[in-house]
């Protein structure tokens, strides 16, 4: 039930006297706290995959940071940069001359695009509830229900208990918010927005707070969206007053207010979009429908998606705690259900950030309340933007990926003017960012930027969407950009002059600089590792559909030319062509670009290529465990992949350190970013099932942590769904489901059992031979 709380108070001794304590929410899935949030990374995310709020929870004036996923900065443009195709073959001299510093200057001066930078995500205001006589607020609470997806407040002040409740709907296109008190008349407020836009705040009588305003402009680009938000206000048993930029609300039973917003946005190329008429239907439409029908239906929407997974890892006394003491406690083993709280607020965050028809989840998901985010909060795919979906087709979100591979079809119209220009090629290209226009030219400077695989490695979550689903009608639609992606490379790749073999050139193993004063290089171990999944993955689909048989050979006859994974004299696996890595500057860097090949690849496998699974292993002890937050995300993966079970844990703890995990779970990079959060449930995930290399396997990596347990509803590839139950940390029974029909092999250690069901069967495994 929604906005139910135990009715046993706890009384606490502070300054002013004894005071009620709020207990913990009944839902167990609930982040909560016990005082308003005081900061941007304690306020709670709510979210429809396109309109985001930051709710904050003030007694005595609510703040909620609105964010709109269309709102960025600027407007069409094409960055790419004309002098690149004419430096491109003496870059390549260089390079192969090992004058490497040489090479990225030149670069610097041809190649990059104009403007250096892409364009900033920018936040839509602040909607800002004022409430008179917000004195004596005893039994606060704040909480937002996982489950539900609604985000409530719920204080006491003279005996009256006040409750607030936010949830952005999917269905109805709007935040609703709903303020309501237990005794007649008593909810009295005013609204009033801000914000930091080219924009105006109006009252459009007798209830309508509406700002309207443009995007600006960043780095020469000029600002081409316009965008309104509307907040529409009812309150029953009261008066509404309108003023000067404000509502005021008086002597209501409740009040409700409806929150719509866009922007002019189109496509990547069209911005001829009416925001106002878009919010005012929109409203319209809501506004028909009772609180209680807004709630049903979005809780429905919502639950559709995150009920499909659960995850037990036994509960303690220590899981009754408000969530930002849990994090700050270093001591996380006597909380399992910690990790399980955090495995699904991943989860949360997906379905929250990235539904059909919106953008992509960014560098923040959609959260943001800043004209200038970090790194812009923009799409970085040299790992952020992918490891954003990570978790999306095992912990069976697979919609979610939807505009991801959206977003990939726009690429392929961008990256293809951007590969005829600067490399004179046929099919596309992305390099190391992209943003709501698509840009696809390298940016921020050489050593970052001139690496031109991010296309090829997005191509990787094209073709996972299918090997989950197995839907072939799907796979006819995005074939033709997997093929795309794969002739910018027949078209570009060189011969190394030593070893003979196929590689780009220029490229980096991202970001990470070599011993010769840049990163810039030729054939990076990654770039090797992400082509060869590209060009299987599309003989694979060529073969499924039946086509092009000459582009498939060439596929094969590229993929056995290309630069093999190669074991460094530490015994690593070498990063660059050449045995570099133990002089590189940063050994311990963030980035484990070389690793790819092991997660979330499977071409390294500790059973299929034990050799190279120990290089990779190597290579991760070189590097260590300390690293941003979606460096420990990744790490945790890798772990994962090695069955390393207690390594993975370690690594878990880690991540849900203060260090790492902001007081309303959100991931500290530090700052603010949101793969963590991604990686973690998606390496939580790979602790208890993994399915690469042919095969679903069960508990690869379980710690002794969490000797007992279940985990119901992951997915595997070739369309199953897989529940597992563990006791004493050994399997005690798992359930394959099989949807779409077809063979799978499970394994348990070193027992494997082969199956074959058709659609809709399943069947029961103990993993006893
Ligand atoms: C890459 C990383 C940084 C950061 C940025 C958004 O450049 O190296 O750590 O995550 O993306």
């Amino acid at each position: 039930m929604i906005g139910t709380r135990p009715t046993l108070l706890a009384l606490v001794l502070t300054q002013s006297g004894w005071t009620a304590l709020a207990q913990p929410p009944a839902e167990p899935l609930s982040l909560w706290y016990r005082q308003p949030a005081r900061q941007w990374v304690e306020a709670l995310a709510v979210g429809n995959g396109r309109l985001g709020a930051m709710v904050f929870g003030g007694a005595a004036q609510e703040r909620i940071q609105l964010n709109e996923d269309t709102l960025w900065a600027g407007g069409p443009y094409d960055p790419a940069n004309p002098d690149a195709l004419e430096a491109l073959p003496k870059v390549r001299e260089l390079i192969f001359a090992g004058r490497y510093r040489e090479a990225s200057n030149l670069i610097g001066q041809k190649m990059m695009a104009r403007p250096l930078t892409q364009m900033p995500y920018q936040c839509v205001g602040d909607l800002l509830l004022r409430f008179p006589d917000a004195n004596g607020v005893t039994d606060y609470r704040r909480d937002l229900n996982l489950d539900t997806a609604v985000a409530t407040i719920a204080y006491t002040i003279d005996g009256v208990r006040y409750t607030r409740e936010v949830f952005s709907s999917a269905l109805d296109q709007v935040i609703v918010i709903r303020v309501r008190a237990d005794k007649p008349g008593k909810v009295a407020f005013t609204a009033d927005m801000r914000t930091p836009q080219k924009a105006s705040v109006t009252v459009e009588s007798p209830n309508t707070l509406v700002m309207q305003g443009v995007n600006g402009g960043s780095r020469g680009i000029a600002g081409a969206l316009k965008y309104q938000a509307r907040v529409a206000v009812a309150a029953p048993g009261g008066r509404i007053v309108p003023g000067e930029g404000q509502i005021a609300v008086t002597g209501a039973d409740f009040a409700l207010l409806l929150v719509a917003a866009a922007t002019s946005y189109k496509s990547h190329r069209d911005v001829t979009g009416d925001p106002e008429a878009l919010t005012k239907e929109t409203i319209a439409k809501a506004s028909g429908k009772p609180f209680e029908t807004l709630l049903k239906d979005h809780v429905a929407a919502h639950r559709k998606l995150f009920r499909r997974v659960t995850l037990d890892l036994g509960t303690t006394a220590a899981a009754s705690r408000p969530t930002d003491e849990r994090i700050r406690d270093p001591n996380k083993a006597d909380d399992p259900q910690l990790a399980a709280l955090y495995f699904q607020f991943g989860r949360y965050l997906l379905i929250s950030s990235s539904r059909p028809g919106c953008q992509p989840a960014n560098l923040q998901g959609i959260w943001n309340d800043s004209m200038n985010p970090p790194w812009q909060s923009k799409y970085t795919i040299n790992i952020n933007t992918e490891m954003n979906y990570w978790p999306a087709e095992p912990t069976n979100l697979g919609e979610c990926v939807e505009p991801l591979v959206a977003m990939v079809m726009d690429l392929t119209e961008t990256g293809a003017r951007t590969a005829k220009t600067c490399y004179g090629a046929g099919g596309w290209v992305t390099h190391h960012n992209t943003d709501l226009w698509r840009a696809s030219a390298p940016i921020d400077g050489p050593q970052w930027g001139m690496w031109p695989t991010g296309g090829a490695w997005l191509c990787l979550h094209l073709w996972d969407r299918y090997d989950y689903s197995r839907d072939r009608e799907y796979l006819a639609k995005v074939y033709p950009a997997m093929k795309g992606a794969a002739q910018f490379f027949f078209d570009t790749l060189v011969e190394d002059p030593n070893h003979k073999w196929l590689v780009t050139c220029p490229s980096l193993s991202p970001e990470n600089g070599h011993p010769f004063g840049t990163s810039v290089c030729a054939g990076p171990t990654m770039d090797m590792q992400i082509l060869r999944d590209l060009f299987t993955h599309c003989i694979q689909a060529a073969e499924i559909l039946g086509v092009d048989e000459d582009f498939r050979r060439q596929a094969a006859a590229t993929r056995q030319r290309l630069a093999p994974n190669q074991i460094g004299s530490a015994g690593q696996l070498q990063e660059w062509l050449e045995d570099w890595d133990m002089r590189a500057p940063e050994i311990h860097h963030r980035h484990v670009s070389h690793l790819y090949g092991l997660y979330p690849s499977d071409q390294i496998h500790v059973r299929t290529t034990p050799d190279l699974a120990a290089a990779a292993r190597k290579s991760l002890e070189i590097r260590g465990d300390e690293a941003t937050g979606w460096g420990i995300g990744w790490r945790l993966n890798l772990w994962a992949r090695l069955h390393d079970g207690e390594h993975a844990y370690k690594i878990l703890t880690m991540l849900l350190r203060s260090e790492r995990t902001y007081p309303n779970m959100f991931d500290a990079h530090p700052p603010f970013q949101i793969d963590g959060n991604f990686g973690g449930t998606s390496g939580i995930g790979e602790m208890f099932l993994q399915s690469c290399a042919g095969e679903i396997e069960l508990l690869p990596a379980l710690p002794k942590a969490w000797p007992n347990g279940s985990v119901e509803g992951l997915r595997a590839r070739g369309g199953f769904e897989m529940d597992i139950q563990w006791k004493d940390g050994k399997l005690s029974n798992a359930t394959v489901r099989s949807l779409t029909g077809g063979f799978c092999r499970l394994r348990y250690g070193a027992v494997t059992r082969d199956l074959s069901l058709a659609k809709g069967q399943s069947a029961q495994w103990d993993g006893i031979p």
